[in-house]
């Protein structure tokens, strides 16, 4: 009998011996091979911490102990152990169970992550609590080598370090971010674990410390100078001691006994401690270990060979970008390419080989990322950034304050935008029409499909000033691409149909759909209008109102949040010409949405043709003056 199946909460765990620890590990791991192959997600970084978080779980009392995961693709593991396998098939499907700790899903999800490098500032909230409440309980964070390259995480530790506050940061450095590690503190924890014989050196070097005579005064002196010298030097994660933590390691997180007792060691130390835990990204399964990178996020597999399931389709827009930036760069020897730790999921790897010099990969750091790019402009080349919508929220202030108020000519390529599917709420890119909307400067723009994604890209390094380009996560639609890129003049939305009864505007993609509802309604004798609308900023007034006024009733559609999206671009110039009688209905996000493919997303909140064609049909029904626009 397996004993995955009789693991009903953490308390289960603790009865085992460490022979049958082994044989759980086992267990979970093909359950999660079995389950991904199938339903996609994040394998590689769940099969390394399989034997960290049964420990984790035997030596601390969840719910009452808080362990809170960064960026939370890797709570697989935790999810199995803490009354959730009966629904693990689920995962991540529409209804199913998150790709990512919830706490509407369990009492053991202390606190949703998505976004990286927040785990040691919630643990350090959790702490505070705890001790002004006079409560008694551990707080545990456990984060990446790759979360551990952001900003959030040092101001955290800056804080934690400063405090005296009971804290444990498991630092789960498996020398990979989604790609292979960047950075100087990676090359740090790099030297750490490669010192032979670090542990007994960092005993031996202590004793001999703490035994230097002290032989007069100024001797003594410079005795303490030379401990603190050597110190530094010489004994493992002295950044962090200095910070105000307490180091222990490096240890093998493959290792269930000895991570329990440096686990245990942890919570007998007073203040913060640190706990350097070495694992393998994808212990367990060949192909993950070879390629993490690959099953870092990856979609079905044959879990026999480790091969992915490719789909027929068109190319992506991520790949447009990346192939159409490249062959920019070839004939511009100023381009340059910044991203965060994306450089993959980006389209940017080809770059990376091709133009090395020209690209940065400046790790989990947007907010870097985006001032550094406003001073490349300056110094005289032409940076495109490349992230992902929901991470440019990250970087707000430095899109505004960096790029913007300076108006430094970058390039912020918008991947993602829209619905995400699986990886649910905290990615999808549905708020950056909002948020680049209010810049004054910022040009945004959307294509309608792959072809005119690769005319916006050239057009968008002519204007010479901030512009944004948003795209969906998707493949294209496989229309046929130009080979010469074209200009698109800023601010011009496209007319794709001319119609007499309602006008139906489309930011994004979304415009077939609305060409698709224009063909239904005709064959319901009502007269549609299609616009591409290519531009929220600067918008296209003159188009916008002379369709208006002829035909009087529009529908905007767009994959994203309605507060503040481009349908709230359009009413706002309809209302600052006084043309408050046009009936306008907006279809797009109302709220937060949930994880499942994205297919399954547009049609349960109606991102698509038929739901055009309902509004439509209720608008046509209605008197012109009748209605005030709604959303
Ligand atoms: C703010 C932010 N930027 C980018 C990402 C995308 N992302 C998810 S996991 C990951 C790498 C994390 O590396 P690490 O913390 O070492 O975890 P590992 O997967 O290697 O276990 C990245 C870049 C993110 N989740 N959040």
């Amino acid at each position: 009998m397996g004993f995955l199946e009789n693991i009903s909460s953490p308390d289960d765990l603790k009865k085992l011996t460490y022979n049958q620890l082994e044989e759980l590990s086992e267990e979970i791991r093909q359950e999660m091979i079995d389950v991904v192959s199938v339903n996609g997600g994040h394998l590689a970084s769940n099969l390394g911490v399989v034997e960290l978080t049964i420990a984790l779980h035997r030596v601390f009392n969840s719910p009452q102990d808080k362990i809170i995961w960064d960026v939370g693709h890797q709570s697989y593991v935790h999810k199995l152990l803490t009354n959730r396998r009966q629904q693990f098939k689920s995962l991540r499907q529409f209804g199913g169970l998150a790709g990512f700790p919830k706490r509407e899903e369990s009492v053991h999800d202390s606190f949703n992550t998505g976004h990286s490098s927040t785990s040691i500032s919630a643990a350090l909230g959790f702490a505070k609590a705890r001790d002004i409440k006079g409560e008694k309980h551990e707080v545990v964070a456990v984060i990446g080598d790759g979360a551990m390259s952001a900003g959030m995480a040092y101001e955290a530790l800056n804080h934690a370090g400063s405090s005296d506050s009971n804290l444990i940061v498991v630092l789960n450095d498996n020398e990979m971010f989604i790609s292979p590690h960047v950075g100087a503190m990676s090359s740090y924890l790099n030297k750490i674990r490669t010192a032979p014989g670090y542990e007994k050196r960092k005993e031996g070097l202590k004793n001999f410390l703490t035994n230097i005579p002290a032989i007069g005064s100024s001797v003594a002196k410079a005795a303490e100078k030379a401990k603190d010298g050597l110190k530094y030097f010489l004994m493992p994660g002295m950044v962090f001691e200095e910070l105000g933590f307490t180091y222990l390691g490096p240890i093998n997180g493959h290792d269930i006994p000895i991570l329990e007792q440096a686990l245990n060691q942890a919570k007998q130390k007073k203040g913060p401690v640190l706990i350097h835990v070495v694992t393998c990204k994808g212990q367990g399964y060949e192909p993950a270990k070879q390629s993490s990178d690959i099953f870092h996020g990856v979609g079905p597999f044959n879990k026999e060979t480790g091969e992915i399931i490719k789909k027929n389709a068109p190319p992506t827009y991520t790949q447009v970008f990346g192939k159409t930036i490249c062959e920019m760069a070839e004939r511009d020897d100023s381009i340059v390419a910044v991203t965060a730790a994306m450089g993959s999921g980006t389209g940017l790897s080809k770059f990376g080989k091709l133009f090395p010099q020209r690209f940065f990969d400046v790790g989990i750091a947007e907010q870097h990322a985006v001032t550094f790019a406003a001073a490349l402009a300056f110094g005289g080349l032409k940076p495109v950034v490349s992230m992902y919508s929901t991470f440019y929220q990250r970087a707000y202030d430095q899109v505004l304050h960096d790029i913007c108020l300076q108006n430094a000519p970058v390039v912020l390529a918008v991947d993602r935008a829209g619905v995400v599917g699986e990886d649910g709420p905290t990615h999808h890119g549905i708020f950056d029409i909002s948020f680049f909307r209010t810049i004054p400067n910022l040009t945004l723009m959307a294509p309608k499909d792959e072809n005119e994604l690769r005319h916006m890209i050239y057009s968008a390094f002519s204007y010479q000033q901030p512009v944004a380009v948003r795209y969906p996560r998707s493949a294209g639609l496989g229309v046929e691409m130009d080979n010469k890129m074209q200009l698109i003049e800023k601010g011009k939305a496209e007319l794709l149909r001319d119609g007499k009864d309602l006008t139906l505007i489309g930011f994004g993609p979304v415009v077939y759909r609305c060409l698709q509802a224009a063909e239904k309604l005709k064959t319901m004798g009502i007269d549609a209008a299609v616009i591409n609308l290519r531009f929220v900023n600067p918008l296209d007034e003159h188009l916008i109102i002379s369709l208006a006024k002829k035909t009087g009733k529009i529908v905007t559609v767009e994959d994203h949040i309605l507060n503040g999206g481009a349908g709230s671009a359009v009413l706002e110039v309809l209302q600052s010409k006084g043309l408050t009688d046009i009936i306008v209905e907006r279809i797009g996000y109302k709220h937060y949405v949930e994880h499942g493919s994205t297919a399954v997303l547009h049609q349960v909140y109606g991102i698509n043709s038929e739901q055009i064609v309902e509004t439509a049909l209720k608008l046509a029904g209605r008197d012109k003056r009748e209605g005030l626009a709604s959303g």
